[in-house]
């Protein structure tokens, strides 16, 4: 743990370690040796990734964040008072601006006391809790630079208030079914009786909608995925040419998900001195970056299930686009 910042009202730490190049060239080198190559989305989020990220949430066809944030902003108030929460941890919290609608609600239920975004990108913990204490009279922001796959032991316990932690975006979706339930079994093990989580999924849909959120006219989508390569050119030191590739986009009926790849539209040959590991992609040959899995409530209701969780509230929006869940430890 590296304390980055202590003023009283805002700490920020940081649990990545010095050597965090490692998990992400142990990721590259794992993940481009394989048959069917295949990087974690977790590296997209350099600080260009994240504005990347939120000039998507902008974007008319991706609907999920507007979504998200329109069932929020209905259901905050109620939220709160079921749960009596005070302390809002927020893993992948990203610019966390729909924290700010919990926030508001802990607010006017005068239970208001810490928020403790988690993030792998440093810039976006640092903004949001530079402009949150401002913004909020007295909250403590706790904001943690780490990753939840590995750091969730070390999360700070809480400080006498029932807490929320919230994983939003439709983030859970990003994780294949297996990796998704022990997830979830490691966040259900921060929550005390008290604690609840509250899980933003996004549902399955029509296809052509789906389709249209992961492939935006303007590109920044394709940016967004493209990015990845320039991560890893800049920290293993390799050579991609990132216009060389392709945003590929489709809905995979069978897993009920959203695979985003890069596809090389020519033969590659790509160094990548830190690993001293020279790649070569085929024309045409793809790269897998993100699954983005669409989900029904049964789907939720055994995944916490087989996590130790119980579902205790659903909430949807008219459209059934999107589905925000409250649900405690299962006893
Ligand atoms: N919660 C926000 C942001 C979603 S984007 C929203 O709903 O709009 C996903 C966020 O999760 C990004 O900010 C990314 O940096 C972060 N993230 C992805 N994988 C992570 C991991 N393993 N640990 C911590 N943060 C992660
Ligand atoms: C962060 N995550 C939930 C987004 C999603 O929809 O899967 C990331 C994203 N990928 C492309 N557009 C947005």
């Amino acid at each position: 743990m590296r304390a980055l910042l202590d003023t009283g009202e805002i700490r920020i730490e940081s649990w990545l370690s010095d050597a965090e190049e490692r998990v992400l060239a142990n990721d590259v080198l794992d993940g481009l040796t394989r048959p069917f190559k295949e990087i974690p989305p977790k590296h997209f989020y350099d600080a260009r990734g994240s504005e990347l990220f939120e000039r998507i949430c902008e974007l008319p066809e991706y609907y999920p964040t507007r979504t998200e944030r329109q069932i929020l902003v209905r259901r905050a108030a109620e939220i709160v008072e079921s749960t009596g929460a005070g302390e809002l941890v927020e893993l992948g919290s990203g610019a966390a601006a729909k924290a700010r609608i919990l926030l508001d609600a802990m607010g006017q239920a005068a239970t208001l006391k810490r928020y403790i975004p988690i993030d792998v990108s440093e810039r976006v913990v640092r903004d949001a809790a530079e402009q949150l204490v401002e913004d909020y009279d007295g909250l403590k922001v706790h904001g943690v630079v780490g990753d939840f796959e590995r750091h969730l032991g070390r999360v700070p316990d809480a400080d006498g208030a029932p807490r929320l932690v919230a994983l939003l975006g439709g983030t859970i979706g990003n994780f294949p079914p297996g990796t998704r339930r022990g997830l979830l079994r490691e966040i259900g093990a921060l929550l005390g009786p008290e604690d609840r989580l509250l899980l933003g999924t996004d549902l399955v849909k029509d296809q052509a909608v789906l389709e249209a959120a992961y492939d935006d006219p303007q590109g920044v989508t394709a940016e967004f995925n493209r990015n990845v390569l320039h991560v890893i050119n800049r920290e293993l030191d390799a050579d991609f040419v990132p216009d060389a590739f392709e945003h590929v986009a489709f809905f995979d009926r069978r897993h009920e998900w959203i695979e985003m790849r890069l596809r090389a539209n020519r033969p590659c040959t790509v160094l990548i001195s830190e690993l001293g590991l020279r790649i070569e992609f085929a024309a045409g040959e793809e790269l897998r970056t993100e699954i983005s899995a669409k989900f029904t409530r049964d789907r939720i209701e055994s995944d916490f299930k087989a996590a130790g969780l119980a579902l205790e509230r659903w909430y949807t929006d008219e459209q059934k686009l999107f589905a925000l869940s409250l649900a405690r430890r299962a006893t």
